[in-house]
This record gives structure tokens, C-alpha cells and sequence, in this order.
């Protein structure tokens, strides 16, 4: 017979894709799901195909800022329908062969559950998989995450999982686990409360070079081209002072410097979370830096809030600006006037940032948009104390934008959630080439960012 206490495998996938880098990226709801499992007695491992710090890889790139850094990387065959992509295309993370010797030192688990996240990454999915199925023929996997959610009919087809689970899942993981594992317990946290939640398992990693932080969850935008308001219908937020013992935590137990917010909307009603949260943190004193790569709403930004970020540590700022056409972003969103984008250049300055520290996104390839008006815009940003970043939009399901993406595509997306990877800039209606991509980006990095 097992023992009572079941033993969960959990597993961040590879990545498939022509570029890849850690900008700070964690799979920071699989590690919640296995902090949970663990605090409530199960028995977890977790194993990352992204680990840039695996004992067999070669040391980490000392050059690499604040936690970012290389994955490392194998070229692999292009997948079919992008062969023509004149570009490489890399398996990103680690060697097969280091994954399948890692999972042979594991007793066999009881439960398998895989996380996902960019659509177009799931035949990094997919080869994850089918090694740990060759491995375990008779532990079932479930698979969650971003692709999961995004495309679950695809996933049911493609994925090779046993199981799909759809959405955020602290909810159900129990029932989860119990339908698979047999395994009863009575949750011991309340899903609908943050604070309640233990903190992702990072100390599992074999190296905590940063942390990501999620001290709210979900939009109250519903911009076209973001899956935010599907994936998280429900707002919820944590406390300052629960986010404040967290960063505490990880800086004593581990000395970790560099803390990432991943909030959709950390800037919106500042009053009542933002303003007292950065209010701790400069109290607390404690010269730690904070990144910003998931954009901050640019209405959120007065003198005050940028005074608060600027004292409080932040070392990189994100700006949702997405395009600078602002006569034309009802197609968009109605985030932004010209005047509310020029008055946070001006209150991000006057706060003490310098321009290589903030940059603003601007959206490259949305359907129907000329290049000629993300040359406008990245000349626009450049002409404020902001640096402009080119981000290449991926047409996302169960978004206001995506029949139209289906519509200007070059290629058939509903097919294949393939050519929504944003590198082959899917929806450009202009004749498509590298030359042209790579001088808009060359244009915008006209001054490098932090
Ligand atoms: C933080 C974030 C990032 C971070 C990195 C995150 C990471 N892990 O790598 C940064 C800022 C770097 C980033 C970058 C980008 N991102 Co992003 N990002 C997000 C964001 C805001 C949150 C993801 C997250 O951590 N959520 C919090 C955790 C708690 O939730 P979760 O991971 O979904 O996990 C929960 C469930 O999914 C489920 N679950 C997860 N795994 C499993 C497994 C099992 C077995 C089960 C049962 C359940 C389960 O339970 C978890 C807990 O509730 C999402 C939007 C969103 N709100 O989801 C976009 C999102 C994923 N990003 C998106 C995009 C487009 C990008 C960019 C391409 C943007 C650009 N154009 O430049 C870049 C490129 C990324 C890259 N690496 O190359 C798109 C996805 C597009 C797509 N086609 O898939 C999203 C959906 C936003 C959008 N526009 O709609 N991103």
C-alpha cells in the first residue's frame, strides 16, 4: 500500500522558440501549487527545465543584471508550418539527457502536474511530456498554465497530458488531488485570500536569484490584445504588510536582492494597496531593488506614486504605453492621452529616474498598424526622458482583438497556436521582413535600458 502522504512531481516545461531569455521569469503559479501541496504534508519535487543554475550547466554569465540571464540553449528543428522563417529556432533550458537523469533519481510519483505559458511554447510541452510518460508510463499528468487555459481544445488534442485543468487552480487543487491520488485533506488556507497562501516554493530552485511577487491579482481593464481579465476574472489583493514579511523573508533566508512585481494592476486604486505597500518599503529601509517588467499602468503614475517607486528601490520600469498614436488607441484601449504619457516622463524624471531605467512598451505588429506609425511612436517616446521598447504583439484567444488578429493573419491561427508566436509578427499586414523588424528595433534601442 502507498503511504498516506502521496509523492507530486512538478514541472516547469521547455521552451521552444527563435529567442529566449530570462527577463525574470518564474513559473510563479506551479510554485504556489507545490507550496500548497507541501504545507499541507504532500510529499513534492519540482523540476525546472528552465534552470539556468543546474549543477551540470556552465556557470551563470557574470555580465547578467539584477537576475536576468541566458538560458541556455540547443538548436532543434523548426516546427512545421514556420520552416520558412529564416531563423534559428532552440530548444531553451536544459539538456534532455540532464532532465531524464534527474528523474531517474526521483522515487516515482503518484501525480504528475506541468505548468505552461506562451501559447506558441507548447511543443516544448509537448516534448516535456512524452519524456516523463516514457519514464512513468503509469503516473498520470496534468497539465495547467497559460497555453492550458488559452487553447484547452488544442491542449486536450496536442498536449499528451492525461488531464487539463483551465484557470487559476488553487480552488480545486485539493479535489485535484484527491481524484487522482486519493489522497483527503481539509485546505488549511482560503483561496479567495492571498495572505493566506504560503510562499512559492522557491527554495525548491536551485538557486533563488530573484524573487517574482504577486501582491494583486487580476485587471480591471479589459484591453483587446490581453488575455488578463480571462485568465484572472477576480480581483484580489494582499496586504503590505503580508508582501513586506515575504520580501523579509527571502532577503534573510536567502539574501536575495532583486524582487519582480508580476501584478496586471499594481498601480490601480494606489491608495489602498500601492501607496501604503511602497510606504513599508522605504520604512523599512532596506535597499533592495524592485523591476517592474509586467508595465505599469501610466494614469497610475502622478508626483507621488513616482516619488514612492523611485524611494522605495525601483531599479527597472515598465510602462504600458503600446502605441503613441494616441488619436487612434480606442482600437486599443483608453488607457492614455499624449498629455497623461508627457506628465510621467516629467513626474518619472523629477521623481530621480533616468532614462535608461524606464521604458515604455510600445505594441509592434497589431492588425492593421502600419510601420510607419510604430516609427511615429518610438520617435514620440524618445522625444520624453523615456526609452522606447518594441514589443512584438501575439494574438491571444478569448481576447476583443483576436478575430481580427484570425482575420489580418498571414497565417491560419486558429489552426495552430504555432503562428501566434510574436517573433514571426503573425499579424504585420505590410510585406513582412527581418530588415525592417530589425531596424525599428534598432531604432527604439537607440539607448540602451536597464
Ligand atoms: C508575469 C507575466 C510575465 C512575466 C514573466 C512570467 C513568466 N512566468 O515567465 C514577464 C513580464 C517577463 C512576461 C513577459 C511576456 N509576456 Co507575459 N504575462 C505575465 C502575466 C501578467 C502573469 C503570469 C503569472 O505569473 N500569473 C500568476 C500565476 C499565479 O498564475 P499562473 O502562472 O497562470 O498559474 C495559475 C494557473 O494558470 C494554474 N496553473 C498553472 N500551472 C498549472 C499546472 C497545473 C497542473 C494545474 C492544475 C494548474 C496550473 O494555477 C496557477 C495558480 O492559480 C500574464 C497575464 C496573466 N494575468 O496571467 C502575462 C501573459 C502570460 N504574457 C503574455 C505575453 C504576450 C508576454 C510577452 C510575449 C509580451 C511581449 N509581447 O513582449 C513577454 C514574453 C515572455 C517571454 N518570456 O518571452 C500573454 C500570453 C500570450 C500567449 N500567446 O500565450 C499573457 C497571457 C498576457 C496577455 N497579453 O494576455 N510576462
Amino acid at each position: 500500500m502507498k503511504p498516506d502522504s502521496p509523492h507530486i512531481l512538478l514541472v516547469n516545461p521547455w521552451i521552444h522558440d527563435f529567442a529566449a531569455y530570462d527577463f525574470w521569469a518564474k513559473p510563479l503559479g506551479l510554485l504556489t501549487l507545490t507550496a500548497l501541496l507541501r504545507s499541507h504534508g504532500l510529499s513534492v519535487s519540482y523540476i525546472d527545465c528552465l534552470d539556468r543554475f543546474h549543477p551540470k550547466a556552465p556557470a551563470a554569465d557574470p555580465a547578467a543584471r539584477y537576475g536576468r540571464g541566458p538560458y541556455l540553449k540547443t538548436r532543434i528543428a523548426k516546427p512545421h508550418g514556420l520552416r520558412s522563417v529564416q531563423r534559428t529556432f532552440s530548444r531553451y533550458g536544459i539538456k534532455p539527457q540532464w532532465f531524464k537523469e534527474d528523474l531517474q533519481t526521483l522515487e516515482p510519483p503518484d501525480l504528475i502536474l506541468i505548468t505552461s505559458l506562451m501559447t506558441y511554447w507548447y511543443t516544448g510541452v509537448q516534448e516535456t511530456i512524452a519524456i516523463l510518460q516514457a519514464l512513468f508510463p503509469d503516473t498520470p499528468i496534468i497539465l495547467g498554465g497559460i497555453y492550458a487555459s488559452l487553447c484547452d481544445k488544442h491542449a486536450i488534442k496536442n498536449a499528451g497530458a492525461d488531464d487539463i485543468f483551465r484557470g487559476p487552480a488553487e480552488d480545486a487543487l485539493f479535489d485535484l488531488i484527491a481524484k487522482y491520488t486519493h489522497f483527503t485533506t481539509t485546505p488549511r488556507f482560503n483561496p479567495q485570500k492571498l495572505d493566506t497562501y504560503p510562499y512559492p516554493a522557491l527554495d525548491l530552485q536551485n538557486r533563488v536569484n530573484y524573487v517574482p511577487l504577486l501582491t494583486s491579482r487580476g485587471c480591471p481593464f479589459k484591453c483587446t490584445y490581453c488575455a488578463s481579465h480571462f485568465l484572472n476574472p477576480y480581483r484580489m489583493w494582499r496586504s503590505p504588510d503580508s508582501v513586506i514579511e515575504e520580501i523579509k523573508f527571502w532577503y534573510k533566508s536567502y539574501q536575495v536582492q532583486d524582487f519582480v512585481l508580476y501584478d496586471d494592476a499594481f498601480l490601480v486604486n494606489a491608495e489602498q494597496h500601492a501607496i501604503p505597500l511602497l510606504e513599508k518599503i522605504i520604512l523599512a529601509d532596506s535597499h533592495l531593488r524592485f523591476h517592474t517588467p509586467n508595465a505599469l499602468h501610466i494614469r497610475g503614475l502622478n508626483a507621488q506614486t513616482a516619488r514612492l517607486l523611485f524611494r522605495a528601490g525601483f531599479k527597472t520600469i515598465r510602462l504600458g504605453l503600446e502605441t503613441a498614436e494616441f488619436d487612434h488607441r480606442e482600437t486599443i484601449d483608453r488607457k492614455v492621452t499624449e498629455d497623461d504619457f508627457r506628465q510621467t516622463a516629467k513626474y518619472l524624471k523629477e521623481a530621480g529616474f533616468e532614462k535608461h531605467q524606464v521604458g515604455a512598451y510600445l505594441l509592434m505588429g497589431l492588425p492593421g498598424q502600419e510601420l510607419a506609425a510604430v516609427e511615429r511612436s518610438i520617435r514620440a517616446v524618445q522625444e520624453t526622458q523615456i526609452t522606447p521598447i518594441l514589443a512584438y504583439y501575439s494574438p491571444i484567444p478569448h481576447t476583443a482583438m483576436w478575430p481580427k488578429a484570425v482575420a489580418a493573419s498571414r497565417y491560419d491561427l486558429e489552426a495552430d497556436p504555432i503562428f501566434t508566436n510574436n517573433s514571426v509578427i503573425p499579424c504585420q499586414s505590410e510585406a513582412f521582413n527581418w530588415e525592417t523588424v530589425s531596424a525599428l528595433k534598432e531604432l527604439a534601442s537607440g539607448s540602451d535600458t536597464e
